[in-house]
Parts: C-alpha cells; structure tokens; sequence
C-alpha cells in the first residue's frame, strides 16, 4: 500500500512538472512569423546567407558548421559574423575555406566576404588583442581529435588580422598556442583592470584537459597564472588552493555576488561535480572559491538579471531536469536553486542563451532543441513579457514558445546579434555532424527578430587591450536601475554581439535613460538622457587607460 501511494505521488509530481503547451509556429523561407504574447516576430532569412563555393560561386552552405562568432573586424557599427566550418573534407572541398562577412546588416545579398584558412577549426574569438580598435580572431584548432602531442605545430592556435600587411605576432609568439588542446571556448575576463583568457578545453585521448588560465603581461603576451581563492569549510576555517577550471565545459563572467567585482562560473557535464564559482572581492587575498550543494550535470553557464530575484542569476539546465536559476548566497557562500523552469518539449538543450529578445526589459531564455523525429530542430523559448507580471512572482512574467524549423537534423549551436541595427536581436543556428554533399548535412539557419519594445544597445571601447572587458553600465530609467557587465559574448563555441543591448519596454515615457559607466580601472563616465532606441558608441579613451 504504502508503494502505491509513493508512486501516486511521483506521477503527480511528474505532470507538474510538464510545461504547458507553448505557442508555436515553425519558419518558413523570407516570411515573418509572430508570437502574440510577448509581441516578438522572427523572419527566416536562411535563404540569404549563400556563402561562396570553390569556384567563388553563392551556394547554400552544405556541411559541418562549427563556431559562429560576432565581432568587429573593420571598425564601424555593423557587427561582422564569422563562420568556421571545422574541416574541409567535411564539405566535399565545396567550401574550402571558412567565411568573415563583412557588414551583413548593411548588405545582405551582396556580402563582402573574407576567406580565412585553417583546417580542425573548433571556436573563435574576436577580440582586439593589438588594441587598435579592431579586432583579431582568434582560433581553436582541434589536436587532431586530442591526440596531438603539445610541440605539434599543427595544432597550435592561430590569429587572423584583418587587412593587416605588416608582420603581426603569431598565437605562439602570444603564448596562446595551446598546443595539442581541444579548445572549446576562450573567455576574457579582467581582473583589477588587467586581461585575463580562459581557455576550456575537450579531454584528450590521454582524458587530461589542459583547460587553463592566462595573463596579459605589459609586453602583450600572456602567461599562465593561477586564481587563488580561500576555500572555507567555515568562515574561520580557511585554505588558499587554485581555482582550477580543468574538466569544465563552460565559463561566465558577470556580477554574481553583491559588490562591483565581476565573479566567474564554471559549468560542465562529462563527470559529476558542482558548479564552481569564483567570487572576485576585488582583492586576491580576500577572494573565494563557492560551489552549488550537490553534485549535478549542468552543462550551460548563463546568466541574467531578474529583478524579483533582485540578483543575477546563472540560468542552465540539469540533465536530469529542467531549467534551473541560481543564485549566490553570501552568508552559506554557496549558490542556490532560486527558481526553476519545466522542460518545454522533452529534451534537453542543444544550445542555451539569455538576452531580453522582445525588449520588454526582462531577460528571455533561448534553448536550442532536436525535435522528437530528430530532423527537425526547434528553439524553445521561455519569454517574458512585463506587461502581464507582477515583480514578486517570476513565473507570472515567462510563458513557453516554441518555433520549429523544418530541415535541420544536427542543429548545434547559436550565436546571437542584432546585425542590422534595429535594436532587436537576432538568431543564427549552426549545424553539426552529418554527411556532407549537395543535399545532404547542415545548413545555418538566420532569424531576423522585430519586437515592439523600446531599446538602447552600448557599444564600449576602450583605447587598450582590455577592448573595455570588465566595464560596467548602470542604466537607470526613473526610478528601475539595471547594471549590465562588459563581457566579450563568448559562450560553449559561439560569440554572441558583445555589445550591451538593453531592453526598455514602454518604460521611457517620462524619462529619458542615464547611463553610469565605470571602466574596469574604476574611473567613471556618464552619459545624460540617452536617446530610446539608439545605438550608442562610447570610446573612453584617457578615462579607462
Ligand atoms: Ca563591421
Ligand atoms: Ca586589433
Ligand atoms: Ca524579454
Ligand atoms: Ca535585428
């Protein structure tokens, strides 16, 4: 008897589990498509994004995708995207090299397109190393499946300058050749206004990682340094050790505890341990080290602001269940389940995001999904929409969509950026392993998003090579205040548009933005009645060196 009510329990825990049935469309080619609530409209703009074959002819790309990176390569307000597409066998040798599109927010049929050579290309950066206001790329290459040996030329990481004649330094002469590595992911992250990169690396056949983290030295090349951090079983009783990211996947920088200090988060999902925080005090001696209770597979590491968690949060996904907010406790120094999201569909994430996609000012939650008959992709989106919640109850603000997308078997991954300027983000899907051919393997995917809600985006430069990395923007609109962190967008593969893009809703009637930045050598600039719907560039110059 008592088995049977236990599993009666269990059943009804289940289904409460389940999300509700979401508002769904699935793309079809050139047209626009709408979601009634939450006011945001996507147009599938696949059928413009033709890369050039061998013979330097447009032809829809068939075959690996592997990063997908926005950044700046020529120094004006259009975002720039990067595809690399792993190898060229998988394309048949149609696609030979990978792509720079120059600007294609500014012309989108007539591309302006930069081949770049390489082969077991794995993740990229932008990221202006030189400090000349335009970036590198910066290039993971694979190790030839983990089996490389660390002098293996071959394997060694590469930097591309963009229009550059002169001899640059090579990623060896940078100290970034992370040779034999199988890089996933490079995070920059500034520390008392010195640049930092993380790289996280894919076991090896010998099942080490060698993820590590490297310092700027005043010469420009990096060097490995250790984060040290206290290690408290109680607040008495202290030890220093390493924060060591070796094993994790994924890394975020952003405010999580409640100081300005950017703190980092390490996710991972190939053995069981806890997430792992680095909570930056501003002071190496003072630094710790918090984890999650418990040890559980969370693979994404994301994070966002909801403001009635009045904190930020890291948003990511359990394996065994659904979507999961943490946030940082500092009297237990531990992070902590704050609010949890049912799966929409059954399956677990592909991809995973935050940005606020309707500009409503509350951040959304993006998850990329194989469908059941896994030849269709979908992404499921939780999105919020300020209009019906109130501020004490965050499950009243999120309703399930879903929008399927036909065609797509290995859906991988995504990158997101507003690239044409129209101050709602947009969504680029990248595909995986499958056969390659005329027919055959994956294709990216383009969403162009249009919502109704006011916006501003801040694009923040600083004259040296920290590119503003660890600047913070305190926007405030009347009475409501949001602090956003300067990151470089970099996520698991992808780089989404660094530039900090904020959602207004219908919040600027009475008020025109103000915006506090504080540059990550602690000087502060600020900016008076900002304009909704902007884009705003702001170069500190003197004030951030
Ligand atoms: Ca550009
Ligand atoms: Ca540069
Ligand atoms: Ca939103
Ligand atoms: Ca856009």
């Amino acid at each position: 008897m008592t088995g049977g009510a236990a599993g009666a329990i269990l059943i009804s825990l289940a289904h409460t589990r389940d999300a509700a049935k979401p508002e769904s469309f699935s793309i079809s080619p050139n047209k626009e498509k709408c979601l009634d609530w939450g006011r945001l409209c996507y147009k599938d703009l696949t059928d413009h994004i033709k890369l050039p074959n061998d013979k330097g002819m447009p032809e829809e790309y068939r075959g690996q995708t592997w990063a997908i990176s926005w950044g700046n390569a020529n120094n004006n307000e259009w975002p720039d995207l990067y595809l690399n597409h792993h190898k060229k066998d998988n394309t048949l040798g149609r696609f030979p090299n990978s792509h720079l599109i120059l600007d294609p927010g500014k012309h989108l049929d007539t591309k302006n397109f930069t081949s770049l050579k390489g082969d077991d290309q794995h993740s990229a950066l932008f990221h202006d190393f030189d400090g000349d206001g335009v970036d590198e790329l910066l290039e993971t290459i694979g190790g030839f499946g983990g089996t490389a040996d660390e002098t293996n030329a071959k394997s060694f990481n590469i930097i591309h300058y963009i229009n550059r004649t002169s001899q640059m330094p090579d990623a060896q002469s940078l100290g970034l050749e992370q040779g034999g590595a199988r890089g996933r992911q490079v995070a920059p992250f500034t520390i008392n206004n010195t640049l930092w990169l993380a790289f996280l690396n894919k076991d090896r056949e010998d099942k080490k990682y060698g993820s590590n983290t490297l310092r700027q030295m005043n010469s420009g090349r990096f060097t490995p340094d250790t984060l040290t951090v206290r290690d408290c079983e109680t607040p008495e009783r202290c030890t220093s050790k390493p924060f060591s990211i070796e094993g994790y996947e994924a890394l975020t920088y952003g405010l999580l505890s409640n100081d300005t200090a950017p703190d980092l988060a390490a996710c991972q999902s190939n053995s069981f341990k806890q997430i792992l925080l680095f909570i930056n005090k501003g002071d190496a001696a003072k630094s710790l080290v918090a984890r999650t209770k418990g040890k559980t597979k969370y693979r994404f590491c994301e994070q966002a602001f909801f403001p009635s968690l009045g904190q930020n949060a890291i948003v990511t996904e359990s394996q065994s269940d659904g979507i999961h907010l943490l946030t940082y406790k500092s009297q237990a120094n531990s992070l902590e389940i704050a609010y949890s999201f049912p799966r929409i569909r059954g399956e677990h994430s592909i991809d995973m995001a935050t940005a606020d996609l309707n500009n409503d000012g509350l951040p959304d939650i993006v998850s990329l999904q194989k469908s059941d008959s896994k030849v269709e992709a979908a992404l499921a989106i939780y999105l919020s929409n300020s209009r019906d919640c109130s501020s004490s109850k965050l499950s009243n603000c999120y309703r399930p969509k879903l929008i399927a997308i036909p065609n797509t078997p290995a859906a991988r991954n995504f990158a997101l950026s507003d690239f044409n300027n129209d101050g709602t983000i947009d969504i680029l899907i990248g595909a995986g392993k499958t056969k390659p051919g005329p027919t055959g393997g994956g294709k990216y995917i383009f969403l162009a998003g249009k919502s109704k809600g006011n916006w501003i985006t801040l694009d923040l430069k600083c004259p040296n090579r920290t590119n503003a990395i660890g600047a913070l923007a305190k926007v405030r609109i009347g009475s409501h205040e949001i602090t956003k962190l300067k990151t470089a967008g970099i996520r698991y593969e992808t780089q989404d548009d660094s530039r900090i893009h904020i959602g207004l809703g219908n919040n600027t009637n009475s008020h025109l933005p103000q915006v506090e930045l504080t540059w990550a050598n602690g000087q502060k600039t600020f900016l008076k009645e900002i304009r909704p719907n902007s884009l705003v560039s702001v170069n500190g110059g003197k004030a951030c060196l």
